[in-house]
């Protein structure tokens, strides 16, 4: 591509610009990839367990296959905080970006711009209503989360009958929504059970707390609530500890942060749906690797999910995330 820009000419111009378009290797405003070992990491939201378990798995799969690895997160699970993120990869590109995109339309543009400078991008976790954009995509099945947390549920209930509160996070954010929408389709088999509807918490466990507050004072036969991930299920323990309600309502929980597992022991969470978030990054390097090799690439892949009780959580141990690798 140097070459074809030292020659200066306009169908050399032409030729270049035509390659972008068609998301292969060089850019308009900024050089295309220059080391092909080199990939990044971009998740979801920084700090947060369920990501720097992915991010220890991806490391170590980069390491063994001779590949350096960079990952930078947003602040906040937040799409304009991320595409700064995405921005900032800039002139010099990867060859290959992992990204948990933060929203499943707002994001394409940006991750669109890097493909278009040659990098290839994987889709870790969440994904794009299009993911085209992708060489491949994996995450858990997120809709059979849902429906597994909703018959985990009906099981801790018996045959009881009341009102479950099912916890989302932001509206765009392709796992949360698969979950809610898993878990509501499931509840419809078990009559005994009436959804009293999905609660966006913009991902903060404070205002998924103010729901829980909230729902308790109109629903008095609330016997369950649903929280589809690791802030919102945070948030829900602290409304229903609030109002000393630990125990008496079921709370389900997706996610196995430390926090998590801490309350699955002391009796918070009856349930929490574990994901592999290791076991994603690793093999988004590996699909990235493939893709970077001109080995076959498999398009979608999903990684496996694990109900876990009180009573079985010592024997799921390996489930559990990481703070640190
Ligand atoms: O549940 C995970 C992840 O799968 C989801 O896309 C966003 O939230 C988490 O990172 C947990 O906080």
């Amino acid at each position: 591509m140097k070459k074809v820009l030292a020659a200066g000419s306009t169908f050399a111009a032409a030729v270049l610009l035509a390659a972008c378009g068609s998301g292969q290797v060089g850019g308009s405003g900024g050089g295309g990839v220059q080391n092909s070992k080199q990939l990044a990491l971009i998740p979801g939201v920084q700090a947060e367990p369920f990501y720097i378990s992915m991010q220890c798995g991806a490391e170590a799969e980069a390491k063994k296959l001779g590949y350096t690895i960079n990952t930078s997160a947003p602040q906040k699970f937040d799409a304009a905080l991320q595409t700064e993120k995405v921005n900032a990869l800039g002139s010099n590109p990867p060859a290959a970006l992992l990204i948990a995109p933060t929203d499943d339309t707002a994001m394409l543009a940006p991750i669109q711009q890097v493909a278009n400078r040659g990098t290839k991008i994987v889709q870790v976790d969440t994904a794009l209503k299009d993911s085209s954009v992708a060489v491949s995509s994996f995450s858990s099945d997120n809709t059979e989360g849902g429906k597994l947390a909703a018959q985990t549920l009906a099981q801790l209930v018996g045959g009881k009958s009341g009102s479950v509160l099912v916890l989302d996070t932001i509206a765009g954010t392709s796992t949360t929504a698969a979950r809610a929408q898993g878990f509501s389709a499931e509840l419809k088999n078990h009559p005994n059970l009436k959804s009293i509807g999905i609660q966006f918490t913009q991902n903060e466990p404070e205002q998924a707390a103010a729901k829980v507050t909230a729902a308790l004072a109109s629903t008095p036969d609330l016997v369950g609530i649903f929280a589809t991930n690791l802030n919102t299920g945070e948030g829900a323990a602290t409304g229903l500890r609030n109002a000393g309600k630990i125990g008496q309502v079921n709370l389900i929980g997706f996610d196995a942060s430390p926090s998590e597992v801490d309350g699955l022991r002391t009796g918070e969470y009856q349930a929490l749906i574990a994901q592999d978030p290791a076991a994603i990054g690793q093999q988004g390097v590996d699909q990235a690797a493939a893709a970077l090799e001109g080995k076959p690439v498999t398009k979608t892949l999903t990684a496996g999910l694990h109900s876990i009780t009180k009573s079985t959580m010592d024997a799921n141990a390996q489930y559990f995330y990481k703070q640190q690798c």
